[in-house]
Protein backbone atom coordinates (compact mmCIF):
# COMPACT_ATOMS: atom_id res chain seq x y z
CA UNK A 1 0.00 0.00 0.00
CA UNK A 2 1.15 3.47 -0.68
CA UNK A 3 2.45 5.25 2.73
CA UNK A 4 -0.16 7.52 4.05
CA UNK A 5 0.33 10.73 2.48
CA UNK A 6 -2.99 11.36 0.36
CA UNK A 7 -3.64 15.25 1.23
CA UNK A 8 -7.28 16.49 1.23
CA UNK A 9 -7.18 18.60 4.26
CA UNK A 10 -3.91 21.14 5.13
CA UNK A 11 -2.14 19.76 8.00
CA UNK A 12 -3.12 16.45 7.83
CA UNK A 13 -1.51 13.18 6.55
CA UNK A 14 -5.46 12.08 5.49
CA UNK A 15 -9.26 12.90 6.19
CA UNK A 16 -9.70 9.92 7.55
CA UNK A 17 -8.08 6.60 9.42
CA UNK A 18 -10.20 4.00 9.55
CA UNK A 19 -9.16 0.89 11.78
CA UNK A 20 -10.03 -2.44 10.85
CA UNK A 21 -10.62 -3.85 7.17
CA UNK A 22 -13.67 -6.55 8.12
CA UNK A 23 -17.31 -5.48 6.78
CA UNK A 24 -17.10 -2.29 8.34
CA UNK A 25 -13.54 -0.77 7.72
CA UNK A 26 -14.68 -1.66 3.99
CA UNK A 27 -17.51 -0.09 3.54
CA UNK A 28 -16.15 3.00 5.48
CA UNK A 29 -13.31 3.53 3.15
CA UNK A 30 -15.65 3.16 0.16
CA UNK A 31 -18.27 5.82 1.39
CA UNK A 32 -15.21 8.14 2.25
CA UNK A 33 -14.26 7.67 -0.93
CA UNK A 34 -17.46 8.66 -2.49
CA UNK A 35 -17.61 11.61 -0.45
CA UNK A 36 -14.28 12.79 -1.91
CA UNK A 37 -12.39 12.51 1.10
CA UNK A 38 -9.06 10.91 1.52
CA UNK A 39 -9.31 8.00 3.81
CA UNK A 40 -7.06 4.85 4.58
CA UNK A 41 -7.03 1.37 6.72
CA UNK A 42 -5.07 0.11 8.61
CA UNK A 43 -5.19 -3.73 9.72
CA UNK A 44 -4.02 -5.60 11.55
CA UNK A 45 -3.95 -9.13 9.63
CA UNK A 46 -2.75 -9.79 6.44
CA UNK A 47 -6.25 -9.46 4.59
CA UNK A 48 -9.34 -8.43 4.89
CA UNK A 49 -12.35 -10.21 6.73
CA UNK A 50 -12.06 -9.38 10.29
CA UNK A 51 -13.45 -11.97 12.37
CA UNK A 52 -14.52 -13.80 9.05
CA UNK A 53 -10.62 -14.31 8.47
CA UNK A 54 -9.45 -14.94 12.37
CA UNK A 55 -11.70 -17.89 12.70
CA UNK A 56 -11.80 -20.34 10.32
CA UNK A 57 -11.88 -23.74 12.63
CA UNK A 58 -13.94 -26.71 11.05
CA UNK A 59 -17.62 -26.44 11.13
CA UNK A 60 -17.79 -22.19 11.35
CA UNK A 61 -20.61 -21.03 9.98
CA UNK A 62 -22.81 -17.77 10.19
CA UNK A 63 -26.35 -18.23 12.57
CA UNK A 64 -27.99 -15.51 10.15
CA UNK A 65 -28.78 -16.80 6.16
CA UNK A 66 -26.36 -15.74 4.06
CA UNK A 67 -28.59 -14.09 1.89
CA UNK A 68 -29.46 -11.53 4.52
CA UNK A 69 -26.05 -11.71 5.92
CA UNK A 70 -24.54 -9.52 3.11
CA UNK A 71 -24.50 -6.05 2.24
CA UNK A 72 -27.42 -4.17 0.47
CA UNK A 73 -26.15 -1.03 -0.96
CA UNK A 74 -25.13 -2.18 -4.01
CA UNK A 75 -27.65 -3.44 -6.05
CA UNK A 76 -25.49 -5.03 -8.73
CA UNK A 77 -23.55 -6.70 -5.75
CA UNK A 78 -26.66 -7.90 -4.83
CA UNK A 79 -27.39 -9.13 -7.73
CA UNK A 80 -24.09 -10.56 -8.92
CA UNK A 81 -23.16 -12.43 -5.63
CA UNK A 82 -24.61 -15.41 -5.53
CA UNK A 83 -24.87 -17.26 -1.72
CA UNK A 84 -24.52 -21.73 -2.14
CA UNK A 85 -25.59 -22.28 1.27
CA UNK A 86 -28.55 -21.56 3.72
CA UNK A 87 -26.01 -20.66 6.57
CA UNK A 88 -22.59 -20.35 4.97
CA UNK A 89 -19.53 -21.43 5.80
CA UNK A 90 -16.56 -19.62 7.04
CA UNK A 91 -14.94 -20.08 3.54
CA UNK A 92 -17.89 -18.62 1.55
CA UNK A 93 -18.43 -15.55 3.59
CA UNK A 94 -13.96 -14.83 3.49
CA UNK A 95 -14.27 -15.28 -0.27
CA UNK A 96 -17.76 -12.41 -0.20
CA UNK A 97 -15.16 -10.45 1.59
CA UNK A 98 -12.74 -10.64 -0.96
CA UNK A 99 -14.88 -10.21 -3.75
CA UNK A 100 -16.12 -6.87 -1.99
CA UNK A 101 -12.20 -5.86 -1.52
CA UNK A 102 -11.60 -6.37 -5.06
CA UNK A 103 -15.14 -5.44 -6.61
CA UNK A 104 -14.80 -1.74 -5.09
CA UNK A 105 -10.55 -1.40 -5.81
CA UNK A 106 -10.17 -1.35 -1.83
CA UNK A 107 -6.94 -2.47 -1.07
CA UNK A 108 -4.94 -0.09 -2.74
CA UNK A 109 -5.89 2.10 0.62
CA UNK A 110 -5.49 -0.90 3.18
CA UNK A 111 -2.42 -1.40 5.18
CA UNK A 112 -2.16 -4.50 6.42
CA UNK A 113 -0.28 -6.53 8.87
CA UNK A 114 -0.53 -2.92 10.94
CA UNK A 115 -1.63 -3.36 14.26
CA UNK A 116 -3.16 -0.03 15.57
CA UNK A 117 -1.20 0.59 18.73
CA UNK A 118 -2.59 4.47 20.13
CA UNK A 119 -5.28 6.80 18.74
CA UNK A 120 -4.62 9.91 20.61
CA UNK A 121 -6.47 13.69 20.33
CA UNK A 122 -4.12 16.78 19.48
CA UNK A 123 -6.44 19.12 20.58
CA UNK A 124 -4.68 22.30 19.50
CA UNK A 125 -4.16 20.79 15.64
CA UNK A 126 -7.87 19.19 16.37
CA UNK A 127 -6.73 16.34 14.88
CA UNK A 128 -5.87 12.83 15.64
CA UNK A 129 -2.74 11.60 15.76
CA UNK A 130 -2.27 7.44 15.03
CA UNK A 131 0.16 4.98 15.85
CA UNK A 132 0.77 1.65 14.38
CA UNK A 133 3.43 -1.36 15.13
CA UNK A 134 5.62 -1.01 12.24
CA UNK A 135 4.24 2.93 10.68
CA UNK A 136 5.43 6.15 11.31
CA UNK A 137 2.49 8.03 13.15
CA UNK A 138 -0.22 9.38 10.93
CA UNK A 139 -2.56 12.21 11.23
CA UNK A 140 -6.25 12.40 10.58
CA UNK A 141 -9.38 14.70 10.84
CA UNK A 142 -11.39 11.55 11.53
CA UNK A 143 -11.06 8.29 13.03
CA UNK A 144 -13.09 5.58 12.31
CA UNK A 145 -12.92 2.48 14.63
CA UNK A 146 -14.13 -0.24 12.80
CA UNK A 147 -12.23 -3.15 15.20
CA UNK A 148 -15.14 -5.15 15.60
CA UNK A 149 -17.37 -7.16 18.89
CA UNK A 150 -15.94 -10.41 18.83
CA UNK A 151 -12.21 -9.64 18.14
CA UNK A 152 -10.51 -10.42 20.94
CA UNK A 153 -10.17 -13.36 22.62
CA UNK A 154 -10.60 -13.26 26.50
CA UNK A 155 -7.78 -14.91 28.50
CA UNK A 156 -7.74 -18.61 28.99
CA UNK A 157 -6.27 -18.46 32.30
CA UNK A 158 -6.26 -21.95 33.28
CA UNK A 159 -3.19 -22.82 35.49
CA UNK A 160 0.00 -25.16 33.48
CA UNK A 161 -1.21 -24.33 30.49
CA UNK A 162 2.45 -23.78 29.16
CA UNK A 163 3.73 -27.07 30.59
CA UNK A 164 1.18 -28.68 28.02
CA UNK A 165 3.71 -30.74 25.42
CA UNK A 166 0.86 -31.31 22.38
CA UNK A 167 -0.84 -29.08 20.28
CA UNK A 168 -2.93 -26.02 21.30
CA UNK A 169 -5.67 -23.96 19.34
CA UNK A 170 -8.32 -21.91 19.71
CA UNK A 171 -11.31 -21.13 17.42
CA UNK A 172 -10.91 -17.51 16.87
CA UNK A 173 -6.99 -17.83 16.20
CA UNK A 174 -7.39 -21.24 13.88
CA UNK A 175 -4.39 -21.93 11.12
CA UNK A 176 -4.81 -21.07 7.69
CA UNK A 177 -3.80 -24.99 6.76
CA UNK A 178 -6.20 -27.64 8.16
CA UNK A 179 -5.67 -29.17 11.02
CA UNK A 180 -5.65 -32.99 11.10
CA UNK A 181 -7.20 -34.44 14.36
CA UNK A 182 -7.22 -38.44 13.16
CA UNK A 183 -5.69 -40.55 15.51
CA UNK A 184 -5.80 -37.91 18.44
CA UNK A 185 -7.03 -37.57 22.16
CA UNK A 186 -8.80 -34.37 21.75
CA UNK A 187 -10.14 -32.10 24.52
CA UNK A 188 -12.27 -28.99 23.79
CA UNK A 189 -12.62 -26.40 26.31
CA UNK A 190 -15.25 -24.62 26.16
CA UNK A 191 -19.51 -25.55 24.80
CA UNK A 192 -20.13 -21.87 23.34
CA UNK A 193 -21.45 -21.37 19.35
CA UNK A 194 -17.63 -22.51 18.41
CA UNK A 195 -16.69 -25.37 19.88
CA UNK A 196 -21.28 -26.47 19.25
CA UNK A 197 -20.06 -26.18 15.61
CA UNK A 198 -16.48 -27.08 15.67
CA UNK A 199 -17.30 -30.06 17.72
CA UNK A 200 -19.17 -32.69 15.66
CA UNK A 201 -16.10 -32.45 12.87
CA UNK A 202 -13.16 -32.89 15.27
CA UNK A 203 -15.72 -36.13 16.91
CA UNK A 204 -15.39 -37.64 13.23
CA UNK A 205 -11.61 -37.07 13.07
CA UNK A 206 -10.37 -37.65 16.57
CA UNK A 207 -9.18 -41.06 17.88
CA UNK A 208 -11.20 -39.55 21.09
CA UNK A 209 -13.10 -36.09 21.98
CA UNK A 210 -13.29 -35.14 25.99
CA UNK A 211 -15.57 -32.12 25.64
CA UNK A 212 -15.40 -29.64 28.90
CA UNK A 213 -18.07 -28.17 29.52
CA UNK A 214 -18.96 -25.35 32.45
CA UNK A 215 -22.12 -24.16 31.16
CA UNK A 216 -24.47 -25.90 28.38
CA UNK A 217 -25.81 -23.97 26.10
CA UNK A 218 -29.27 -23.91 24.25
CA UNK A 219 -28.24 -24.98 20.02
CA UNK A 220 -31.11 -25.59 17.27
CA UNK A 221 -30.12 -27.76 14.46
CA UNK A 222 -29.18 -25.09 11.63
CA UNK A 223 -31.07 -27.61 8.82
CA UNK A 224 -27.99 -25.82 6.31
CA UNK A 225 -28.83 -27.03 2.85
CA UNK A 226 -28.01 -25.75 -0.99
CA UNK A 227 -29.58 -23.16 -2.01
CA UNK A 228 -32.32 -23.91 -4.90
CA UNK A 229 -32.22 -21.66 -7.50
CA UNK A 230 -35.64 -20.34 -7.84
CA UNK A 231 -34.97 -19.69 -4.21
CA UNK A 232 -31.92 -17.71 -4.42
CA UNK A 233 -33.77 -15.84 -7.41
CA UNK A 234 -36.99 -15.12 -6.01
CA UNK A 235 -34.83 -13.32 -3.09
CA UNK A 236 -32.81 -11.49 -5.38
CA UNK A 237 -36.21 -10.31 -7.27
CA UNK A 238 -37.72 -9.34 -3.40
CA UNK A 239 -34.36 -8.04 -1.72
CA UNK A 240 -35.81 -4.34 -1.38
CA UNK A 241 -38.90 -5.53 0.52
CA UNK A 242 -36.80 -8.09 2.47
CA UNK A 243 -34.15 -6.34 3.59
CA UNK A 244 -36.46 -3.26 4.59
CA UNK A 245 -38.17 -5.43 6.57
CA UNK A 246 -35.05 -6.32 8.41
CA UNK A 247 -34.11 -3.14 8.87
CA UNK A 248 -36.79 -2.11 11.20
CA UNK A 249 -37.61 -5.65 12.58
CA UNK A 250 -36.71 -6.00 16.56
CA UNK A 251 -33.44 -8.40 15.81
CA UNK A 252 -32.66 -7.03 12.35
CA UNK A 253 -33.76 -10.25 10.30
CA UNK A 254 -37.39 -10.43 9.43
CA UNK A 255 -39.44 -12.98 11.66
CA UNK A 256 -42.99 -12.86 13.20
CA UNK A 257 -44.11 -12.17 16.86
CA UNK A 258 -47.21 -14.41 16.64
CA UNK A 259 -48.72 -13.05 20.19
CA UNK A 260 -47.88 -10.15 23.08
CA UNK A 261 -47.30 -13.16 25.72
CA UNK A 262 -46.96 -17.00 25.45
CA UNK A 263 -49.95 -17.60 27.56
CA UNK A 264 -52.06 -15.73 24.91
CA UNK A 265 -52.19 -18.87 23.14
CA UNK A 266 -52.82 -22.63 24.43
CA UNK A 267 -50.02 -24.99 24.57
CA UNK A 268 -50.56 -27.23 21.53
CA UNK A 269 -50.40 -23.90 19.60
CA UNK A 270 -47.21 -22.67 21.54
CA UNK A 271 -45.31 -25.84 20.58
CA UNK A 272 -46.52 -25.34 17.10
CA UNK A 273 -44.69 -22.08 17.11
CA UNK A 274 -41.97 -23.22 18.45
CA UNK A 275 -41.78 -26.40 16.49
CA UNK A 276 -41.48 -23.80 13.13
CA UNK A 277 -38.62 -22.21 14.54
CA UNK A 278 -36.81 -25.69 15.87
CA UNK A 279 -37.39 -26.95 12.56
CA UNK A 280 -36.55 -25.10 10.37
CA UNK A 281 -32.74 -23.95 12.28
CA UNK A 282 -34.44 -20.08 13.22
CA UNK A 283 -32.45 -19.16 16.38
CA UNK A 284 -33.52 -15.67 16.15
CA UNK A 285 -37.08 -16.18 15.12
CA UNK A 286 -37.54 -18.39 18.26
CA UNK A 287 -36.82 -15.13 20.21
CA UNK A 288 -39.13 -13.08 19.08
CA UNK A 289 -41.94 -15.89 19.03
CA UNK A 290 -43.68 -14.10 21.73
CA UNK A 291 -43.33 -10.52 23.08
CA UNK A 292 -42.97 -11.68 26.73
CA UNK A 293 -40.18 -14.50 25.91
CA UNK A 294 -37.30 -12.53 26.74
CA UNK A 295 -38.89 -10.35 29.38
CA UNK A 296 -40.84 -12.98 31.23
CA UNK A 297 -39.44 -15.53 33.63
CA UNK A 298 -42.31 -17.74 33.38
CA UNK A 299 -43.24 -16.89 29.48
CA UNK A 300 -39.57 -17.85 29.24
CA UNK A 301 -39.63 -21.48 31.10
CA UNK A 302 -42.13 -22.34 28.39
CA UNK A 303 -39.30 -22.02 26.07
CA UNK A 304 -36.79 -23.84 28.44
CA UNK A 305 -38.96 -26.50 28.52
CA UNK A 306 -39.35 -27.34 25.13
CA UNK A 307 -35.74 -27.11 23.94
CA UNK A 308 -35.39 -29.25 27.10
CA UNK A 309 -36.98 -31.98 25.40
CA UNK A 310 -35.89 -31.41 22.05
CA UNK A 311 -32.37 -31.89 23.57
CA UNK A 312 -33.33 -35.51 25.49
CA UNK A 313 -34.97 -36.42 22.52
CA UNK A 314 -31.17 -36.17 20.16
CA UNK A 315 -29.31 -37.59 23.22
CA UNK A 316 -29.51 -41.34 23.95
CA UNK A 317 -28.41 -41.40 27.36
CA UNK A 318 -31.04 -39.59 29.95
CA UNK A 319 -28.46 -39.08 31.98
CA UNK A 320 -26.03 -37.31 29.87
CA UNK A 321 -29.10 -35.68 28.41
CA UNK A 322 -29.77 -33.89 31.45
CA UNK A 323 -26.13 -32.92 31.53
CA UNK A 324 -26.47 -31.11 28.49
CA UNK A 325 -29.53 -29.18 29.43
CA UNK A 326 -29.21 -25.86 30.56
CA UNK A 327 -30.03 -25.04 34.17
CA UNK A 328 -31.31 -22.03 34.87
CA UNK A 329 -30.42 -20.28 32.13
CA UNK A 330 -32.64 -17.90 30.23
CA UNK A 331 -33.61 -18.94 26.70
CA UNK A 332 -31.93 -16.37 24.67
CA UNK A 333 -30.37 -14.34 27.05
CA UNK A 334 -26.59 -16.29 26.34
CA UNK A 335 -26.57 -16.71 22.29
CA UNK A 336 -28.68 -19.39 21.08
CA UNK A 337 -26.58 -21.63 18.84
CA UNK A 338 -27.15 -23.05 15.85
CA UNK A 339 -25.52 -26.73 15.29
CA UNK A 340 -25.36 -29.56 12.96
CA UNK A 341 -25.40 -32.94 15.01
CA UNK A 342 -23.99 -31.11 17.83
CA UNK A 343 -26.29 -33.76 20.81
CA UNK A 344 -26.21 -36.65 18.10
CA UNK A 345 -22.20 -36.33 18.64
CA UNK A 346 -22.59 -37.44 21.93
CA UNK A 347 -23.93 -40.39 21.25
CA UNK A 348 -20.61 -41.19 19.95
CA UNK A 349 -18.45 -44.21 21.12
CA UNK A 350 -15.36 -41.45 20.45
CA UNK A 351 -17.07 -38.87 22.87
CA UNK A 352 -17.09 -37.92 26.16
CA UNK A 353 -18.38 -35.43 28.34
CA UNK A 354 -16.52 -34.08 31.12
CA UNK A 355 -18.74 -31.70 32.98
CA UNK A 356 -16.63 -29.05 35.08
CA UNK A 357 -19.13 -27.28 36.68
CA UNK A 358 -19.04 -30.25 38.99
CA UNK A 359 -15.77 -31.58 38.26
CA UNK A 360 -13.55 -28.80 38.22
CA UNK A 361 -10.32 -28.47 35.80
CA UNK A 362 -7.50 -28.14 38.85
CA UNK A 363 -4.79 -27.31 36.25
CA UNK A 364 -3.17 -28.29 32.91
CA UNK A 365 -0.30 -30.34 32.74
CA UNK A 366 2.32 -31.42 30.51
CA UNK A 367 0.23 -34.39 29.06
CA UNK A 368 -3.39 -33.05 29.60
CA UNK A 369 -5.86 -31.93 31.80
CA UNK A 370 -6.02 -32.08 35.80
CA UNK A 371 -9.92 -32.54 37.04
CA UNK A 372 -10.85 -32.89 40.62
CA UNK A 373 -11.46 -36.01 40.41
CA UNK A 374 -8.06 -37.54 37.72
CA UNK A 375 -6.40 -36.40 34.75
CA UNK A 376 -7.41 -36.89 31.32
CA UNK A 377 -4.63 -37.65 28.86
CA UNK A 378 -4.73 -35.65 25.78
CA UNK A 379 -2.70 -34.96 22.94
CA UNK A 380 -4.06 -31.91 21.26
CA UNK A 381 -6.46 -28.84 22.90
CA UNK A 382 -8.53 -26.81 21.58
CA UNK A 383 -9.75 -23.70 23.28
CA UNK A 384 -13.28 -22.24 22.45
CA UNK A 385 -13.54 -19.79 25.22
CA UNK A 386 -15.06 -16.60 23.64
CA UNK A 387 -13.63 -13.16 23.74
CA UNK A 388 -13.29 -9.73 25.44
CA UNK A 389 -16.41 -9.18 23.11
CA UNK A 390 -17.51 -5.45 22.27
CA UNK A 391 -15.22 -3.46 24.48
CA UNK A 392 -12.27 -5.85 24.31
CA UNK A 393 -10.87 -4.41 20.79
CA UNK A 394 -11.47 -0.77 21.29
CA UNK A 395 -9.48 -0.68 25.08
CA UNK A 396 -6.57 -2.50 23.78
CA UNK A 397 -5.65 0.58 21.83
CA UNK A 398 -4.52 3.43 24.09
CA UNK A 399 -7.43 5.77 22.84
CA UNK A 400 -6.94 9.68 24.92
CA UNK A 401 -9.30 12.37 23.41
CA UNK A 402 -9.96 15.95 25.10
CA UNK A 403 -7.83 17.04 27.58
CA UNK A 404 -5.90 13.23 27.91
CA UNK A 405 -9.31 11.72 28.42
CA UNK A 406 -8.39 8.32 28.19
CA UNK A 407 -10.60 5.65 26.87
CA UNK A 408 -10.18 3.28 29.98
CA UNK A 409 -10.72 5.54 32.46
CA UNK A 410 -13.98 6.84 31.07
CA UNK A 411 -15.07 2.98 30.61
CA UNK A 412 -14.16 1.94 33.75
CA UNK A 413 -17.25 1.03 35.35
CA UNK A 414 -18.52 -0.08 31.73
CA UNK A 415 -19.14 1.51 28.37
CA UNK A 416 -20.54 4.95 27.71
CA UNK A 417 -21.20 6.00 24.35
CA UNK A 418 -24.02 8.32 22.68
CA UNK A 419 -25.59 5.96 20.49
CA UNK A 420 -22.60 3.45 20.25
CA UNK A 421 -21.61 5.60 17.36
CA UNK A 422 -19.68 8.19 19.25
CA UNK A 423 -18.41 9.11 22.84
CA UNK A 424 -18.18 12.67 24.76
CA UNK A 425 -14.63 14.58 24.40
CA UNK A 426 -13.82 12.05 21.72
CA UNK A 427 -14.27 14.46 18.59
CA UNK A 428 -14.49 13.49 15.28
CA UNK A 429 -14.38 9.37 16.47
CA UNK A 430 -16.70 6.89 15.53
CA UNK A 431 -17.47 3.33 16.12
CA UNK A 432 -18.82 1.31 14.19
CA UNK A 433 -21.23 -0.69 16.00
CA UNK A 434 -20.16 0.11 19.14
CA UNK A 435 -21.76 -0.62 22.85
CA UNK A 436 -24.65 0.94 23.21
CA UNK A 437 -26.34 -0.28 19.57
CA UNK A 438 -27.78 -3.33 18.42
CA UNK A 439 -24.24 -5.13 17.34
CA UNK A 440 -24.01 -8.21 18.17
CA UNK A 441 -28.29 -8.49 18.64
CA UNK A 442 -28.85 -8.05 14.91
CA UNK A 443 -27.56 -9.25 11.58
CA UNK A 444 -24.23 -7.57 12.10
CA UNK A 445 -23.72 -6.83 8.08
CA UNK A 446 -27.45 -4.76 8.37
CA UNK A 447 -26.27 -3.09 11.81
CA UNK A 448 -22.64 -2.23 10.24
CA UNK A 449 -24.07 -0.72 7.26
CA UNK A 450 -26.15 1.53 8.93
CA UNK A 451 -23.23 2.86 11.14
CA UNK A 452 -21.48 3.33 7.96
CA UNK A 453 -24.16 5.16 6.51
CA UNK A 454 -25.01 7.48 9.44
CA UNK A 455 -21.27 8.22 10.01
CA UNK A 456 -20.88 8.99 5.97
CA UNK A 457 -23.98 11.31 6.08
CA UNK A 458 -22.69 13.31 9.24
CA UNK A 459 -19.62 13.47 7.36
CA UNK A 460 -21.28 14.89 4.10
CA UNK A 461 -23.31 17.03 6.50
CA UNK A 462 -20.26 18.46 7.96
CA UNK A 463 -18.47 19.36 4.52
CA UNK A 464 -21.62 20.88 3.69
CA UNK A 465 -21.86 23.39 6.89
CA UNK A 466 -18.19 23.74 6.96
CA UNK A 467 -18.09 22.43 10.71
CA UNK A 468 -14.80 21.01 11.71
CA UNK A 469 -15.66 18.52 14.42
CA UNK A 470 -18.57 16.62 16.10
CA UNK A 471 -19.26 15.03 19.56
CA UNK A 472 -22.10 14.08 21.55
CA UNK A 473 -22.90 15.94 24.86
CA UNK A 474 -22.18 14.61 27.99
CA UNK A 475 -25.56 14.84 28.99
CA UNK A 476 -27.11 13.32 26.16
CA UNK A 477 -24.78 10.58 26.45
CA UNK A 478 -25.79 9.79 29.73
CA UNK A 479 -29.51 9.64 29.05
CA UNK A 480 -28.64 7.20 26.10
CA UNK A 481 -26.58 4.89 28.42
CA UNK A 482 -29.49 5.25 31.05
CA UNK A 483 -32.08 4.48 28.28
CA UNK A 484 -29.82 1.65 26.89
CA UNK A 485 -29.90 0.34 30.42
CA UNK A 486 -33.54 0.64 31.03
CA UNK A 487 -34.03 -1.29 27.60
CA UNK A 488 -32.64 -3.76 29.02
CA UNK A 489 -33.63 -3.71 32.55
CA UNK A 490 -37.54 -4.58 31.27
CA UNK A 491 -35.75 -8.15 29.53
CA UNK A 492 -34.31 -10.85 31.18
CA UNK A 493 -30.76 -10.06 29.57
CA UNK A 494 -29.31 -8.58 32.76
CA UNK A 495 -29.57 -11.31 34.53
CA UNK A 496 -27.64 -13.93 32.26
CA UNK A 497 -23.93 -14.59 33.32
CA UNK A 498 -22.89 -13.53 29.37
CA UNK A 499 -20.48 -12.69 27.56
CA UNK A 500 -23.25 -9.48 26.54
CA UNK A 501 -22.72 -8.48 30.21
CA UNK A 502 -19.29 -8.93 30.38
CA UNK A 503 -19.04 -11.47 33.20
CA UNK A 504 -17.43 -13.76 31.25
CA UNK A 505 -14.13 -11.88 31.61
CA UNK A 506 -12.79 -11.77 35.39
CA UNK A 507 -12.88 -8.50 36.47
CA UNK A 508 -14.55 -6.42 33.83
CA UNK A 509 -17.74 -4.63 34.65
CA UNK A 510 -20.88 -6.13 34.90
CA UNK A 511 -22.94 -4.10 32.54
CA UNK A 512 -25.35 -4.86 29.08
CA UNK A 513 -23.40 -3.60 26.25
CA UNK A 514 -25.49 -4.48 23.27
CA UNK A 515 -29.30 -1.95 22.87
CA UNK A 516 -31.75 -4.21 21.91
CA UNK A 517 -34.16 -3.19 19.24
CA UNK A 518 -32.46 -2.55 15.71
CA UNK A 519 -36.11 -0.96 14.13
CA UNK A 520 -36.36 1.33 17.66
CA UNK A 521 -32.88 2.47 17.35
CA UNK A 522 -32.40 2.83 13.49
CA UNK A 523 -35.61 5.03 13.77
CA UNK A 524 -33.92 7.18 16.87
CA UNK A 525 -30.34 7.87 15.05
CA UNK A 526 -33.29 8.87 12.05
CA UNK A 527 -33.97 11.15 14.48
CA UNK A 528 -31.11 12.57 15.65
CA UNK A 529 -29.97 13.17 12.44
CA UNK A 530 -33.63 14.88 10.90
CA UNK A 531 -32.89 17.42 14.15
CA UNK A 532 -29.88 18.63 12.69
CA UNK A 533 -27.71 16.11 14.88
CA UNK A 534 -29.46 16.18 18.18
CA UNK A 535 -27.30 15.47 21.36
CA UNK A 536 -24.50 16.66 19.55
CA UNK A 537 -21.96 19.14 19.18
CA UNK A 538 -20.93 20.58 15.97
CA UNK A 539 -18.65 23.10 15.98
O1 LIG B 1 -17.58 -18.04 22.97
P1 LIG B 1 -18.62 -18.08 24.20
P2 LIG B 1 -17.79 -18.56 21.47
N1 LIG B 1 -12.72 -22.86 31.66
O2 LIG B 1 -18.17 -17.00 25.12
C1 LIG B 1 -16.29 -21.60 28.26
C2 LIG B 1 -20.34 -15.55 17.97
N2 LIG B 1 -20.20 -16.73 17.15
O3 LIG B 1 -16.51 -18.32 20.75
O4 LIG B 1 -20.01 -19.80 30.15
C3 LIG B 1 -13.72 -23.58 31.14
O5 LIG B 1 -20.01 -18.08 23.74
C4 LIG B 1 -17.56 -20.86 28.56
O6 LIG B 1 -18.13 -21.37 29.74
P3 LIG B 1 -18.77 -20.32 30.82
C5 LIG B 1 -21.64 -15.66 18.75
O7 LIG B 1 -22.19 -14.38 18.91
C6 LIG B 1 -21.12 -16.91 16.19
O8 LIG B 1 -18.34 -19.91 21.45
O9 LIG B 1 -17.74 -19.25 31.03
N3 LIG B 1 -14.60 -23.12 30.25
C7 LIG B 1 -18.37 -21.12 27.30
O10 LIG B 1 -18.95 -22.38 27.32
C8 LIG B 1 -21.14 -16.22 20.05
O11 LIG B 1 -22.01 -16.02 21.14
C9 LIG B 1 -21.08 -18.02 15.45
O12 LIG B 1 -19.02 -21.15 32.01
C10 LIG B 1 -14.45 -21.86 29.86
C11 LIG B 1 -17.30 -21.09 26.22
O13 LIG B 1 -16.05 -21.35 26.88
C12 LIG B 1 -19.82 -15.52 20.20
O14 LIG B 1 -19.29 -15.51 18.90
C13 LIG B 1 -20.09 -18.97 15.62
C14 LIG B 1 -13.43 -21.04 30.35
C15 LIG B 1 -17.19 -19.76 25.54
O15 LIG B 1 -18.36 -19.50 24.85
C16 LIG B 1 -18.83 -16.20 21.11
O16 LIG B 1 -18.88 -17.60 20.90
C17 LIG B 1 -19.15 -18.75 16.61
C18 LIG B 1 -12.54 -21.59 31.29
N4 LIG B 1 -11.53 -20.87 31.82
C19 LIG B 1 -19.22 -17.63 17.37
N5 LIG B 1 -13.54 -19.83 29.78
C20 LIG B 1 -22.12 -18.19 14.44
O17 LIG B 1 -22.44 -17.31 13.69
C21 LIG B 1 -14.60 -19.90 28.95
N6 LIG B 1 -15.15 -21.12 29.00
C22 LIG B 1 -22.81 -19.47 14.39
Amino acid sequence: MAELSAKQSPGVDTDVIIVGAGWGGMYMLHQCRKLGLSAKVLEKGPSVGGTWYWNRYPGLRCDVESTLYSFSFDHELEQEWTWTERYAAQPEILRYANHIADRFDLRRDIRFNTAVTAVRYDESKKLWRVSAEGMAESTARFVVMATGCLTVPKDVNIPGLEQFKGAVYHTARWPETPVNFSGKRVGVIGTGSSAIQAIPIIAEQAKHLYVFQRTPSYSLPAKNRKLESGFVADVKRNYDSLRQEARYHLVGIPAPTYAASVFDVDEATRTKIFDACYDNGLPFALMVTFGDLLASEEANQTAQDYLARRIRERVNDPELAEQLIPKGQFVGTRRLCIDTGYYETFNRDNVTLKNIAKNPIKSITETGVQLVDGQVDLDCLVFATGYDAMTGALLAIDIRGEGGAQLKDRWAAGPRTMMGLMMADFPNLFTITGPGSPSVLSNMVLSIEQHVEWIAECLKHMQASGKQTIEPLAEAQDQWVNHVNEVANSTLFPRGNTWYMGANVPGKPRVFMPYLGVGPYRTLCEEVTAAGYKGFALS
